[in-house]
């Protein structure tokens, strides 16, 4: 492992900090600091960096490759020098220049290109790759703006560009060598090849530049280091010199302004997708780029023996978001490497796997005829010959089954189903927790599942134990250590060895004292940044993730209402002094969903300020959540809020990381919720609500009106949502959330995911976490429990299941 001179570290810095910056380490601002301190540890990497890749070539080892449209890394700095085993004596050079390390990392902006839970998710996946010594890869988009900031004014969620490398890119080097080229548009032509047989030519299309990014991700504990290569688009001729001259110069440099809009902007849809023509240049331009790149790869070691391909390389799709890489890699193989279809077809499906992350249809991409043909014009027809072919099978399989053909056809009613295309071009399908993939199976894709039953299987995902735990909470770190050892670092299973100290006095004083030091820290940034001041000894009750309806943040609002209502009309109403903390950002056209952000800010507004609520119960939604600020907010948390409509999460990531912290899962029988209660049993967790095969029974019969008529405390609730206190600027202003609960808007049926029908149970869980909670030992003896049973939530473990039962990888360590 690394090493550094100290010295040596401390004079380089200096200097590149006079040669970067043209500033002696005083003047130097803390952005540029800690650029110079990030490009001096990415130098440590270099050699590593390197010599994994030799190390992988000449070992022919098999890679995987991550195919994902997100990658939402977060921070780098910190955690690749804790990786690489140099988070100290980095810390000690800071502090030798007089900078103090923690102020070093606060001047990061977070890699934010992602929108939640499946681009963190594939991040995570890139540490456990790296750490487990897995010969892999990541392809993404090197998106100018991620994730928006969002700044809240007057309770309204403002979105604001996320220009993050404005202080430069910290970590990844460009490899215009490697750029490759990416056709769009154009008409396609027959032509015939030596042996007289057909094939395909395109003219006369645009052609964009992809510009790969390597960003290094260093393993723990190893010196395997692996490739994030994310592109960039840019335009093979720049502007038009002749336009120029001409005087005409936004026109001269609108065609390169035009191809750079292609890697511009991060989609911020979550769980949606918004079938723009853009959206599908994105696409089809990283998947493009990175299977050139690998193809060029494999060529190199294997030559243009394509059967070799399956024995090589393994493609993970990350959703559907990547599916086009079916027919790309079909035409390569038909058009360019000119293997009959049959082959080609039988390699394709050898190479690819594709994971669903979503039960919700408004997922499903479908590409309408009219956007995509035109513009991959070949695609378009490889996809129309595997449809044909498909529908063939169809026939032979089911003869006469015409209403089957026509739910399965790929194409069909002017829209392509990328879903449908990624089953048939994979040969494994997987779900990303047990419950969701038996939903898969049962419900949504039933029918695939029974024609293609041996593809289907469950990952249920994981989070790195390093970023989440060691990094982000590193008190409780060194309190696991000091019992159990470090292994836990990178065999997360033996944390199992600090359940005999759940019930140690000693070690639930110890413990429970972290925890308030945690909750001290978050209170510190709750004052500066909301100016609100919270009691540390109350519970906090942290609900973080995207805003969406179906995870009922609104359950958790209007709860807070049910609980201001009870303490007004008697004041000595007992509640054990609680934080409901809140971070979620809105799809900057999900009306719905911003305006419950602006109601959990109305509810804060009123809470916090009433003298007599307010030292009970208090309100806080945190501004712009993202990568580094989940990472202050989970060690300080006590109850970990889970409580989408059973059914609706597919697995949830969140619920593992607060689990690994301690928190108490106070959720629903859903995702990979249904996991943990079973690992930490019903007396560790507060499990309440429908179950997923409730939710389905009663979808068609429920009425919300009735729930009202028999629960007039539930009533009283939703009338508050015109009540002026909280509808502060005008009555009216809450109306559509009224009316999505009680009539249904948008073509939905009256409160689709079943917040009221939920209500009276979650008042009841809440009650049992403050009885639960009142015992101060035996809640020291859950959280303690909840981290000694998280071990399956290491996405070390996920990835080990990926690479042996899908990819068909093996670990390749470094030679000594
Ligand atoms: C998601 C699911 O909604 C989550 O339940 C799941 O944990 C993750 C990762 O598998 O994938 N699917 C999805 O579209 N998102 C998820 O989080 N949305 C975002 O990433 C914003």
């Amino acid at each position: 492992m690394s090493t550094i001179n100290k010295e040596e570290w401390l004079r380089d810095i200096e200097k590149r900090v006079s040669v970067d910056f043209f500033k002696t380490l005083s003047e130097a601002s803390l952005e540029e600091l800690h650029y110079v301190f990030s490009r001096e540890a990415l130098g440590l990497l270099k050699n590593n960096w390197t010599q994994t890749s030799n190390h992988w070539n000449k070992e022919k080892a098999k890679m995987a490759y991550y195919f994902s449209a997100e990658f939402l890394m977060g921070r780098w700095l910190s955690n690749a020098l804790i990786n690489m085993n140099l988070y100290e004596e980095a810390g000690d050079a800071a502090k030798k220049l007089g900078i103090d390390m923690n102020a070093l990392e606060e001047a990061e902006t977070d890699a934010g290109l992602g929108n939640g839970g499946l681009g963190r998710l594939a991040a995570c996946f890139l540490d456990s790759l790296a750490t487990g010594n897995y010969p892999s890869m990541g392809y993404g988009i090197r998106y100018k703006y991620g994730m928006f900031e969002q700044k809240i004014i007057n309770g309204y969620q403002v979105e604001k560009p996320d220009n993050w490398l404005v202080h430069g890119d910290v970590a990844s080097i460009k490899r215009p060598d490697e750029a490759v080229e990416v056709k769009f548009w154009g008409r396609v032509a027959i032509e015939k090849d030596h042996n007289n047989k057909n094939y395909y030519h395109l003219y006369d299309y645009e052609s964009i530049i992809a510009v790969p990014y390597d960003l290094p991700v260093p393993g723990y504990g190893t010196s395997t280091v692996l490739t994030l290569r994310l592109w960039q688009a840019s335009s093979p001729d720049g502007f038009d010199l002749d336009l120029f001259q001409a005087g005409e110069y936004s026109r001269a440099v609108s065609k390169e302004t035009q191809a750079e809009n292609i890697s511009r902007v991060l989609y911020p849809n979550d769980n949606t997708v918004g079938g723009k023509q853009l959206r599908l240049r994105q696409q089809y331009f990283f998947v493009a780029a990175g299977l050139a790149d690998l193809i060029r790869r494999f060529k190199k070691q294997w030559g243009t023996d394509f059967s070799k391909l399956p024995d090589a390389v393994a493609i993970q799709l990350n959703d559907t978001h990547p599916v086009v890489a079916i027919p790309e890699l079909m035409r390569i193989l038909v058009d360019e490497e000119h293997l009959d279809w049959d082959t080609a077809w039988g390699i394709c499906i050898r190479v690819f796997a594709y994971t669903n992350h979503t039960l919700l249809a408004e997922a499903l991409e479908k590409w309408p005829i009219n956007i995509f043909a035109p513009l991959l014009p070949r695609i378009y027809q490889v996809i129309e010959e595997i449809n044909r072919r498909f529908l063939h099978f169809l026939h032979q399989k089911f003869p006469g089954d015409w209403q089957k053909h026509k739910e399965m056809e790929i194409i069909n009613d002017g829209v392509i189903k990328m879903a449908w295309l990624a089953i048939v071009g994979s040969h494994s399908i997987n779900g990303v927790a047990q419950l969701h993939t038996d939903l898969l199976k049962t419900q949504e894709l039933k029918m695939w599942y029974e024609l293609f039953p041996e593809k289907f299987n469950n990952k249920t995902n994981g989070v790195t134990q390093r970023r989440w735990l060691l990094k982000a909470n590193p008190a409780l770190a060194n309190f696991i250590t000091t019992r159990i050892g470090d292994g836990w670092i990178t065999n997360l299973d033996e944390l199992s060895k600090l359940e005999q100290f759940a019930s140690d006095p000693k070690a639930q004083e110890e413990f429970m004292a972290i925890k308030l030091k945690d909750k001290q820290l978050l209170a510190k940034y709750i004052q500066q940044h909301n100016n609100i001041k919270v009691n540390t000894s109350s519970i906090f009750d942290v609900q973080i993730k995207r805003l969406h309806e179906y995870k009922r943040q609104l359950l958790n609002a209007l709860h807070i209402i049910y609980l201001y209502q009870r303490i007004k009309s008697d004041p000595n109403y007992h509640v054990t002094p609680r934080t409901f903390i809140f971070g979620a950002k809105a799809a900057s056209g999900y009306h719905m969903a911003k305006l419950i952000i602006r109601l959990i800010n109305a509810v804060a507004d009123v809470v916090n300020h009433d003298p007599v609520v307010s030292d009970k119960i208090k309100v806080v939604f945190l501004e712009n959540y993202r990568v580094s600020l989940a990472e202050k907010i989970i060690p300080a948390s006590d109850v970990s809020e889970q409580i989408s409509t059973a059914g609706y999460e597919a697995s949830g990531t969140g619920n593992m990381k607060f689990m690994m912290n301690g928190a108490i899962t106070l959720g629903t029988l859903d995702g990979a919720n249904v996991e943990i209660a079973e690992l930490v049993g019903r007396e560790n967790s507060v499990i309440f609500g429908l179950t997923a095969d409730e939710v389905n029974a009663q979808k068609m019969s429920y009425n919300p009106h009735q729930v009202l008529a028999q629960d007039p405390e539930i009533a009283a609730v939703v009338e508050a949502l015109h009540d002026p206190i909280f509808a502060s600027e005008n009555v009216h202003m809450f109306e559509p959330i009224y009316q999505s609960l009680l009539y249904g808007v948008d073509g939905n049926p009256p409160d689709k995911y079943m917040v009221l029908k939920d209500f009276r149970s979650y008042i009841n869980a809440q009650k049992q976490v403050e009885a639960l909670y009142a015992d101060e030992k035996n809640w020291a003896k859950m959280m303690l429990i909840n981290i000694a049973r998280s071990g399956k939530f290491s996405s070390d473990r996920t990835i080990k299941q990926y690479a042996e039962e899908i990819w068909d990888i093996k670990p390749y360590p470094p030679k000594k």
